[in-house]
């Protein structure tokens, strides 16, 4: 029997293998180590193209922003939970869990709470927000951040922020408190960016002990990795491995990878900013996303101290990256504009 050309066979079997990958889940992928999830918005639940993809590939949801004060409690006393209960229908519908983002953060407080000055005052709203917000989502939402972005970049250990100019430090305990009062058996998270870059791990770590040494419940750090092309992998390995050394959990809460790799002069007053990719450059960045991605994934299931990793989309067209630090167009998630598989899905998935 004469066998068909090597080239052929080869050709078949690589064919076989790409179906194969274009089949399988993500979340499917890495259930043995790690739960992945995706940061979505309410609107879009709805939009069956994209739902059909959020529930294949991912077990978990966070809310991008419908979860955050300035959206459930624009007012004192007046809640509107429309978006945020949406989302978390939504994943009870589908099977999926739910992480919640974010009790706290300096960016989403609306006036209110730090209105007069009185720490006594202040104290009393925060608790009481995050006493009703957990307590409504209690044993739905398995994991808070509790504060978001509490660490500086420069400056001290503490971001110079309204709350620490209110209060200091103290509404960091009063939260995480507030949320462990309001359900014993959620996960209790501090979530930074930046903590692949040493010296705020540094902060970031300092600010943590310091919240143990006083028995506030932390029970985890969420890296935020909001990465940039030509990113290295040894900061990722010692941030992963600082939070497990403290005996806490990492959660990667908030992974894109951008096409741009800015100097720091394009977040001050946008000069330097790398100009748009061209057509013709896209290809190579996406190849050396997908090997990105692949390696945090990776240094992920190594890990079992890392239980979770969610991306901050859906998709290219649906990123904060295409506006921040400008207006430009870019690549940072793992499904394309038109909702298509992009290489680094690929990679993950093979
Ligand atoms: O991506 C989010 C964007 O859609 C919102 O308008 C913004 C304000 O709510 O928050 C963005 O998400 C941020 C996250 O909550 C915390 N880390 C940085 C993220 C990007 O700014």
């Amino acid at each position: 029997m004469r066998l068909p050309p090597f080239e052929l066979l080869l050709g078949l079997l690589l064919l076989g293998t790409l179906n194969a990958s274009a089949d399988t889940p993500l979340k499917e992928t890495y259930a043995e180590s790690f739960e992945v999830g995706v940061a979505v918005q309410a609107a879009q639940l709805d939009r069956a193209p994209e739902s059909r993809l959020i529930t294949r590939h991912f077990g978990m949801v966070v809310a991008e922003y419908q979860m955050k004060a300035n959206v459930i409690a624009p007012r004192e006393g007046e809640y509107d939970w429309s978006a945020a209960d949406a989302i978390v229908a939504f994943a009870e519908a589908n099977g999926m869990r739910v992480r919640g983002h974010a009790l706290l953060w300096h960016q989403s407080t609306p006036d209110w709470f730090l209105a007069g000055g009185d720490p006594a005052a202040i104290r009393a709203r925060l608790e009481t927000y995050v006493h009703d917000v957990v307590s409504r989502y209690r044993g739905r939402v398995f994991a808070w951040d509790v504060v978001n972005e509490p660490v500086g970049d420069g400056e001290g250990p503490y971001r110079d922020n309204a709350w620490y100019r209110a209060v200091g430090k103290a509404y960091i305990d009063w939260a995480f408190h507030a949320a462990r009062e309001a359900d014993p058996d959620c996960l209790l998270f501090l979530n930074d960016y930046g903590t692949e870059r040493k010296a705020k791990l540094e902060r970031v770590m300092g600010v943590v002990a310091d919240l143990l040494d006083r028995s506030v419940p932390v029970d985890g750090v969420g890296h935020q990795f909001h990465l940039g092309r030509r990113q290295t992998m040894d900061g990722i390995h010692e941030a992963l491995d600082a939070v497990a050394d403290a005996g806490l959990v990492s959660h990667i809460t908030e992974l894109d990878i951008s096409a741009y790799n800015d100097p720091g002069s394009c977040f001050v007053n946008r000069t330097g900013c790398e100009p748009e990719l061209l057509d013709d450059e896209i290809a190579g960045f996406l190849a050396e996303q997908a090997d990105l991605y692949h390696a945090v994934f990776e240094a992920a299931r190594i890990r079992p101290s890392v239980s979770a990793v969610l991306t901050w989309g859906l998709h290219d067209g649906q990123s904060w990256l295409n506006n921040f630090p400008l207006r430009r167009t870019n690549h940072p998630l793992l499904f394309d504009r038109s909702l298509k598989p992009k290489p680094a899905l690929q990679g993950l998935v093979d």
